[in-house]
């Protein structure tokens, strides 16, 4: 048999760069072990075989999404934050107080392991559940290093338990742990010294971030860690210019970093560095419209020195409840004015990018994956258009037809 499954009968949006969502009209893919072998007109199918042909009744397809950037690992929630910045208080001075982050540092360190994979497979289903096929994890809420190590070995299991492509990023400089309020440096060493060896010794670590803001990490303290992290062969990533600009775009950049996500604060002259050094935008709209922030990113800057730009949930309790990534998708074209493509762009060519994984997902390409997700839509410009609702009909991944995602009879794994 030459193919494994062909799907016929199809709108492909291949996300391939150079036509507008790279449509292909009455497509067909095939897939052999679980990658793609074949994608063009269905005019043009070379005589095969195929073990499996599948009619998709005209249907759109488009590469599996991917959600480049979440914390989706923590225990509780900050429902009362959120009202008390209702009231008027700033996210920054409930962080300096002790709340914020920290509070759910707190919750996470104490919660138990059952508790914690319960939360977080729950979540990650959720994302599977609107055709995510590729999600990254970050640590941060435990800042110490046996709960660092805890956050990235779950988010290892969650890729082992659920058909979804799992990536750590250590974020242990997420916030400075109460312990060592007055010895950021300390910390540092810690992080350097302890948490990063062990989580590479155990093989737990794909990359590590920083968040670099007035709130939380120094320039300098920030260019310790990512300096190390590239001696260790890390790729880096950088959280930069959430609240304010302190340059940490153009230092990530000089990191060769695979992305600086947030955004909203950054010089023309930082943007332009990323351009030369490959850095891709990861826009996160649910941040911007939780916390009511009024200075989009520079996305016309992004555009003019071609800054590929992704979107994702950034999903985390405090500044970014957001359960949806399909929802992410209006928002960056309802407030950062990105066109429908680009943020379907965003959640598939540009994410993988993010992530250093464009070789294999990202597009439908021969060769990659056969991450596919069907839709119940006429025009791809509709993932971004409606608020809410569901619209996936079927998930593939690595060639293999997924069952309901929410249910253990449904040949994933089970709860
Ligand atoms: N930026 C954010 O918006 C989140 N982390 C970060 O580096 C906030 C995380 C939180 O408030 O728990
Ligand atoms: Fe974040």
């Amino acid at each position: 048999m030459d193919w494994d499954t062909l799907w016929l009968n199809c709108q492909a949006a291949t996300m391939v760069p150079g036509s507008p969502y790279g449509a292909i009209r009455d497509a067909a893919i095939a897939a052999r072990n679980g990658r793609i072998a074949w994608v063009g007109r269905r005019h043009d199918l070379p005589e095969r075989r195929a073990a499996e042909i599948v009619d998709l009744a005209g249907c759109w397809v488009t590469p599996g999404l991917i959600d480049c950037h979440t914390h989706l690992i923590f225990a509780g929630h900050r429902a009362r934050e959120f009202t008390l910045r209702l009231e008027g208080a700033r996210y920054e001075t409930i962080a300096r107080a002790g709340g914020g982050i920290l509070s759910t540092v707190e919750a996470t360190r104490t919660a138990s392991a059952a508790v914690l994979l319960r939360t977080a497979e729950a979540r990650a289903r959720e994302r599977l559940a609107e055709g995510v096929t590729v999600l990254e994890i970050k640590s941060g809420y435990g800042l110490d290093v046996e709960t660092e190590l805890r956050m990235l070995r779950l988010a290892r299991d969650l890729g082992e338990r659920l058909p979804m492509t799992v990536r750590t990023t250590c974020l242990a400089a997420h916030a400075l742990p109460l312990e060592y309020s007055r010895a950021a440096d300390d910390y540092i060493d810690l992080i350097l010294d302890t948490i990063l060896p062990r989580a590479i010794d155990s093989d737990l670590v794909d990359a590590v971030d920083v968040f670099c803001e007035g709130i939380a990490f120094t320039l300098v303290q920030t260019e310790r860690i990512l300096r190390a992290a590239r001696a260790y062969g890390l790729a880096v990533k950088l959280h930069a210019g959430q609240l304010s600009d302190l340059g940490g775009a153009g230092l990530a950049a000089r990191y060769g970093a695979l992305s600086v996500d947030h955004l909203e604060h950054v010089s023309e002259a930082d943007v332009r560095a990323m351009a030369g050094a490959g850095c891709v935008a990861v826009l996160l709209p649910g941040a911007f419209y939780s916390l009511r922030e009024s200075q989009p990113p520079p996305v016309a800057l992004f555009r003019k020195y071609r800054v590929p730009m992704a979107i994702a949930s950034d999903l985390n309790p405090g500044t970014s409840p957001v359960r949806s990534l399909r929802l992410t998708l209006n928002m960056a074209c309802a407030l950062f004015r990105l066109t429908p493509e680009e943020a379907l762009a965003g959640v598939t060519r540009a994410a993988a990018q993010a992530l250093g994984l464009q070789q294999d997902y990202g597009t439908l390409e021969c060769g990659k994956f056969a991450d596919l997700v069907s839709w119940d839509i006429d025009d791809p410009a509709e993932l971004a258009y409606w608020i809410g609702g569901a619209a996936v009909m079927g998930r593939v991944r690595h060639g293999k037809l997924l069952g309901d995602p929410r249910s253990a009879a449904s040949g994933e794994a089970p709860h």
